[in-house]
């Protein structure tokens, strides 16, 4: 087929240059498999936007059996306990040493992006910035396409023999899929901010309070990522750092436990805790990955890691169905994702009961209060209950 100026061919065209698009790109590549990646962001604002931070044993495995991990390894650290804060006391989990006993990685996101990012381009891999995918079209036939935009405004078309749709939460791709949705608005708001300091203590810390969740996630020996529930309505720049140092030491506050710390607010902005899964992923020659196929909330941190993992699993069934024309693995792929994804969200739904306080007032909202003391009581007294917690914490 011959293309016009305005149009590109490829064999697997990625829409999203997220962990999703980046580690399947990566892995297309050095399987010689030719791909273009089309991102609507230029690299600087994908290289800067501060996301994930915990990457799971599973994810870490995926990018080191395919030499991504080289700035993982070199920077990343090693994360393996947690503690829960309530006004009742304080406990802390070695969860590395609990169920499969596996740590963590705390490697930011956006370190992560611009590693995969010089990686693909260092191969010679193909990546559009500034590229806005607008429409898609034909995935039912052997050559299904994408009309895009390019920062200066032209419209390309481009054409591949299948598509990835890496493209997150708000992408195009899931809407070119006939599926069913489950989905939960679960009426939380977080303030999430970075702060200019190093955590208080190595753990992540879960502050149960009356008044709201406060969370603490160690990222760098720098900068610190914090989480406080507010208001839905809030506006992050009512929230001044005074205000923000007050309230997390009060939220965090446990006798003999160190209080969080006090820095600059680099970064704020709202987290409205909402979950989806679509059922199937997956639609003649379009195939979603990550948050496109999963919109999960950061309550348990697996977001980043399903995108990781699925993409290594979309490869390992594009693969032989672009080399040998084999096209099992790829049938297969919703059903052999949706379960792992299932989970995930499973627990993460758990944690968001275990960390917020239920909202309303009478003795339903006392009933839910009470359910959630016996699920921290089961944590800080029951070894079995510690072994599941491990094993789903980074497990899945
Ligand atoms: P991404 O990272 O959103 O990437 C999608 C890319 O697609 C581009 N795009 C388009 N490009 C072209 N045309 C279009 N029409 C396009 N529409 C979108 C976007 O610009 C973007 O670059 O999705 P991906 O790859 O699926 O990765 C998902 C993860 O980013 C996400 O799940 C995690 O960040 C979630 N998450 C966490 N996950 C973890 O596993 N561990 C964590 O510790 C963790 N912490 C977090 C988090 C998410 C957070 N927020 C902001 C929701 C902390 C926070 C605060």
């Amino acid at each position: 087929m011959r293309l016009g100026a305005d149009e590109q061919d490829s064999v697997v065209l990625i829409l999203g240059a997220g962990p999703a698009g980046l580690v399947l790109a990566n892995i297309l590549r050095a399987a010689n498999v030719p791909t273009v990646v089309l991102e609507r962001r230029t690299r600087e604002q994908v290289r800067q936007r501060a996301r994930a931070g915990f990457l799971a044993p599973d994810s870490v495995a995926v990018l080191r059996e395919h030499g991504l991990a080289a700035g993982l390894d070199a920077r990343g650290r090693t994360h393996d306990r947690c503690e829960f804060r309530s006004p009742a006391g304080s406990v802390e989990l070695r969860y590395g040493e609990l169920g499969a006993g596996q740590p963590h990685t705390v490697y930011p996101q956006q370190d992560l992006v611009t590693d995969l990012i010089a990686e693909y381009l260092a191969g010679g891999g193909v990546l559009h910035f500034g590229t806005t995918v607008e429409r898609i079209e034909d995935i039912h036939t052997d050559r299904p396409a994408v009309l895009a935009r390019d920062a200066a405004g032209a419209e390309i078309r481009f054409t591949g023999h299948y598509l990835a749709g890496c493209d997150g939460a708000r992408g195009i791709s899931r809407t070119a899929v006939p599926t069913t949705i489950a989905a939960s608005d679960h009426g939380i708001t977080w303030l999430a901010l970075l702060m200019q300091a190093p955590p208080a203590g190595e753990a992540v810390i879960y502050g149960v309070h009356p008044d709201g969740f406060a969370g603490q996630m160690p990222r760098t020996a720098e900068v610190t990522r914090y989480y406080l529930q507010c208001d839905p309505g809030a506006r992050p720049r009512e929230w001044s750092d005074w205000r923000i140092w007050d309230e997390l030491a009060r939220r965090l506050d446990a006798p003999g436990r160190p209080a969080p710390a006090t820095g600059p607010i680099i970064e704020r902005g709202l987290v409205r805790l909402r979950s989806r899964i679509l059922d199937p992923i997956q639609a003649g020659r379009l195939f979603l990955v990550g948050d496109a196929a999963t919109s999960i909330s950061p309550s348990a941190a697996k977001g980043a890691n399903l995108a990781i993992v699925g993409a290594q699993l979309l490869a390992e069934a594009l693969i032989p169905a672009v080399r040998y024309g084999k096209g099992d693995a790829l049938q297969r792929y919703s059903e052999q994702a949706l379960p792992r994804i299932r989970r995930a969200q499973e627990f993460s739904h758990w944690m968001i009961d275990l960390l917020h306080p239920p909202a309303g007032y009478g003795p339903e909202t006392a009933y839910r209060r009470e359910l959630q003391r016996a699920r921290l009581h089961n944590l800080a007294t029951s070894r079995s209950h510690q072994h599941v917690f491990a094993d789903n914490y980074v497990g899945i």
